[in-house]
């Protein structure tokens, strides 16, 4: 148990879908807290870095030209153990194994197009903060 920072992306989907709303509103019931946020849109260079784990699958090319292809709202959480909570509130990346009541399992019904990004571990919210909110944070 430990107060963490995690790094969340609503994709440009849930902007084109107007979400954002919803979604910082599960956040805030939750009792986590904003630490930062921005409407930004994402060069091929930044969504390649972000994603760097998977340059080597098939699907790279369409994630990265997916990530580009309109405005994302990048957010950071704090809170008590918000990397692990905020992963199952996003719900599985499967949609056939997100449930009702998670953020994918509300809105998503493909893989591609699956609403938000939440980091997987501390490492990943370490790294993840530093590229996207570099000494932004309040
Ligand atoms: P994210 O990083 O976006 O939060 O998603 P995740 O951890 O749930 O899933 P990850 O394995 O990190 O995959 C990153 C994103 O790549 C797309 N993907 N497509 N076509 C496919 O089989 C496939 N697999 C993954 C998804 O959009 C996923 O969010
Ligand atoms: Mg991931």
């Amino acid at each position: 148990m430990a107060i963490e920072k995690t790094f969340l992306m609503v994709k440009p989907d849930g902007v084109e879908r107007q979400v954002i709303g919803d979604i910082m509103d599960r956040f805030e019931r939750r009792g986590f807290e904003l630490k930062g946020a921005k409407l930004m849109n994402v060069s091929r260079e930044l969504a390649e870095k972000h994603y760097a784990e998977h340059s080597e699958r098939p699907f790279f090319g369409e994630l990265v030209d997916f990530i580009t292809s309109g405005p994302v709202f990048a957010m950071v959480w704090e809170g008590e153990s918000v990397i692990s909570l905020a992963r199952i509130m996003i719900g599985a990346t499967k949609p056939s194994e997100s449930q009702p009541g998670t953020i994918r399992g509300d809105y998503a019904v493909t893989v591609s197009h699956n609403v938000i990004h939440g980091s997987d571990s501390l490492a990943s919210a370490e790294r993840e903060i530093e590229l996207w909110f570099d000494g932004e944070l309040v």
